[in-house]
């Protein structure tokens, strides 16, 4: 099985003025797209070969030896992912279920939003801040390093944020909680989060 880079959702000056095309161009076109390449070279005849991208992300996950195709694999996952959990004229707060659930996991949107751009934030160097439903039924903000990912801890994930800085220095330069505000307040795709809880 070779792996294709996934078409994303929307044109690459979609999310003007929040994310430039020149970022989208460079992170989805050549980052992503790197990421492709060099899972399809580390697993070309190997036992992983015929797998999913899921599985090849189980297989790997926490082994040392395995290290560059779990980075490769779960950054293919974790970009397709990102490019998802935006929209254009998306954010602001989540209506009906999700809704509720942030509510009850939280204590508030307020919160939530608080508690996800703290992670944002507090993400020492390159990673990425979460919103996924854990093994006890319950919401939670959570950071993974690198390329780590929900899937490989038993969590579903409903929504990230890329904050390696290639996902925003060209428009943010070094204001990372900028970008967060600015995902949070004009990007999120709350209808996929849904989705993602639903599923
Ligand atoms: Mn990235």
């Amino acid at each position: 099985m070779t792996f294709q880079l996934p078409a994303l959702p929307y044109k690459e000056d979609a999310l003007e003025p929040h994310i430039s095309a020149r970022t989208m161009s460079f992170h989805y076109g050549k980052h992503h797209q790197a990421y492709v390449t060099n899972l399809n070279t580390l697993i070309q005849e190997t036992d992983l070969e015929r797998k999913s991208l899921e599985d090849i992300i189980l297989a790997t996950a926490g082994k040392a030896d395995k290290a560059g195709i779990f980075n490769n694999a779960a950054q293919v996952w974790n970009h397709t992912f990102y490019w998802h959990s935006m929209t254009p004229g998306g954010g602001g707060a989540p209506k009906g279920l999700l809704a509720a659930k942030i509510e009850k996991d939280f204590g508030s949107f307020d919160e939530f939003a608080k508690t996800f751009k703290q992670a944002g934030v507090g993400q020492f160097g390159s990673g990425w801040a979460w919103l996924v439903l854990d093994k006890d039924g319950t919401l939670k903000v959570t950071k993974t390093p690198n390329a780590d990912l929900p899937l490989a801890h038993g969590q579903k994930a409903l929504l990230t944020c890329d904050v390696w800085e290639h996902a925003y220095y060209l428009d943010y330069q070094n204001r990372r909680p900028d970008y967060i505000d600015i995902f949070l307040k004009n990007l999120v795709n709350w209808d996929f989060a849904q989705k993602n809880l639903a599923s």
